[in-house]
């Protein structure tokens, strides 16, 4: 009988310091934001930690994520990060009941944790950058040594050891508990919110100056769209991808939300004989063209969804390269690398030669006739025809540095990504979807095939084994484009494989070779098993 009581006892003391300890880590979290939404709210715990992970990540886990998670997969890093720490403070909750000074001791190594994961992050603030993790992780020990005290003997008997645990729990020692357990809780739900509500003033700002961005007309507009260009199937991927549903990719926790009032676009390195720094305003007030550039992903499987196309309204870079100096390597410029770096630190490389080339590679302000959304660059991103977004398509970019490959290497290539990465051509079937059910007949096989900058010349569809067969082709935009493509499929009952191939606008088909996503895309052919009747 005692036994069992004392069992009980056991458990319920280690369940209260299990939740001391979750208090102590969600205390620290809290304090942490509030913290970080006075000193730089992109410095807070998670996000550092997070951010701190993602650059960690080998490419093929990186890889596994997007493809398991899709768009999803900073919710679930963060999740999963919230997860461990809740787990690791639960922990030093248990130990702290034994060892108490040790366990508040632990929490503050947590802290020391995010505070050099601060301090690594590339966009960091300088030594600033540390104190929501420090300060946070102070207020989360103090929080468990206090409440882990009130299930200890507090001033233990002479020979016990610090912090010897008491008998069962009750009276003054859990009364204390609980009123410390309660305070904890409504402070660090009133730290959070404030925090929150900061971080959120802070981004009005650049809230604002969106709303007052109004884009002129473009100098050089881009074609209409010939009517014959789009397909009207149901199914098939629209010829312009609403910035809505345009896939994103990016290493943003939180997304950069930049006041274009403030911002500035520095242009240096090597061979820039006149290195210059440019407002907002100014590149608005620039002669700006407009162009359909469709974007895809180095991530994107064969037949994925990591690509999309828009209408883009910006500045020609090669342009601003000219003014300030720049010479592509083919015209004795020492510079073959344009390395881009945004204001969260990210860096990506392009080819010198390829953006002066006399392709439409832009700085753009605007997709699809609105200011750049928050997601996907604004105020000012890249956009190179041909390249893939790693190489080319640097979002809330703040800096271009004119180098060579031989002495620099950008964020992906750091990370086993190829230096040079050029768009490998592929086709997708957008309808019927995998495993669809289809009524006997005549069935619309329908999608959209791309080879950036080469343009797509054929699709063909192949039903089984048999002949490759020509799909009808929309009219071709641009080559920078994708084009549509159906097929009319006269059925015959049972399960099929329908798979489709294109040829670029310089001849070449697409090749049949497997290849990863990893180094340089992936390619193959994408097909889709069908059951008809
Ligand atoms: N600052 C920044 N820019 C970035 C990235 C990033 O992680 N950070 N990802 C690149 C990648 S890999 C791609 S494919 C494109 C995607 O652009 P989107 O999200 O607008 O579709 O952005 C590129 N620009
Ligand atoms: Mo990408």
């Amino acid at each position: 009988m005692a036994c069992v009581r004392m069992n009980r006892s056991t458990v319920e003391r280690g369940a209260l310091a299990a939740t001391s300890g979750l208090l102590a880590g969600c205390a620290a979290l809290a304090v942490g934001e509030l913290v970080a939404s006075l000193v730089r709210p992109r410095a807070g715990p998670v996000t550092v930690v997070g951010g701190a992970v993602i650059d960690r990540t080998p490419a093929w886990l990186k890889d596994y994520a997007i493809r398991t998670f899709g768009e999803s997969d900073k919710w679930v890093l963060q999740l999963g990060i919230l997860v461990v720490i809740g787990v690791l403070a639960a922990l030093s909750g248990l130990f702290a009941l034994r060892y108490r000074r040790t366990g508040a001791a632990a929490v503050l190594a947590f802290g020391a944790v995010g505070a050099v994961a601060a301090l690594t992050r590339p966009d960091s603030a300088g030594v600033g950058d540390v104190l929501p993790s420090a300060i946070g992780a102070v207020a989360g020990s103090i929080v468990l040594h206090v409440l882990v005290g009130h299930l200890t003997v507090a001033s233990a008997a002479p020979g016990q050891g610090e912090g010897e645990p008491i008998g069962a729990p009750g009276g003054r020692n859990r009364r204390g508990f609980l009123i410390g357990a309660g305070v904890t809780a409504v402070a660090a739900t009133g730290a959070g919110v404030l925090g929150r509500t900061r971080t959120g003033r802070a981004d009005r700002g650049a809230l604002a100056s969106r709303a007052a961005v109004r884009l002129p007309a473009p100098a050089s507009p881009a074609a209409d769209i010939p009517p014959r260009a789009v397909l009207r199937i149901p199914g098939i991927s629209a010829f312009t991808t609403p910035a809505k549903d345009f896939y994103r990719v990016d290493t943003a926790l939180v997304v950069p939300t930049v006041d274009a009032a403030t911002w500035r676009l520095r242009i240096h390195g090597t061979g820039v004989t006149r290195p210059r720094t440019y407002t907002f305003q100014e590149l608005l007030e620039r002669p700006l063209i407009e162009r359909d550039i469709t974007l895809t992903c180095v991530s994107n499987e064969v037949g994925g969804p990591y690509v999309g196309s828009a209408r883009w309204l910006g500045v020609r870079l090669a342009d601003l390269l000219e003014e300030v100096g720049v010479k592509p390597p083919s015209r004795g410029g020492r510079a073959d690398q344009l390395v881009a770096r945004s204001v969260d630190g990210m860096t990506l490389g392009s080819p010198v030669e390829d953006v002066m080339d006399g392709r439409d590679a832009l700085l753009a302000l605007g997709m699809n006739g609105e200011p750049l959304p928050f997601d996907h660059g604004f105020p000012v991103r890249m956009v190179v025809p041909g390249l893939y977004g790693y190489v080319s398509a640097c979002k809330w970019i703040q800096d271009i540095e004119l180098t060579t490959f031989d002495s620099y290497d950008p964020y992906w290539v750091a990370r086993d990504w190829a230096r040079r990465a050029p768009i490998k051509t592929q086709a997708r079937i957008d309808t019927p979807k995998p495993f669809a059910r289809a009524a006997a007949g005549t069935v619309t096989v329908a999608g959209v095939a791309w080879a950036q900058h080469r343009g797509i010349q054929r699709v063909e569809v192949r039903v089984d084994d048999g002949p490759w067969q020509e799909a009808e082709l929309a009219e071709q935009v641009t080559t920078d484009t994708w084009r549509q493509w159906s097929f009319p499929w006269k059925t015959t009952p049972g399960g099929h494989n329908l798979t489709v191939r294109a040829t670029d606008g310089t001849g070449q088909v697409q090749t049949e070779q497997r290849a990863r996503t990893i180094p340089d895309g992936a390619s193959g052919r994408h097909s889709v098993f069908v059951t008809v009747g």
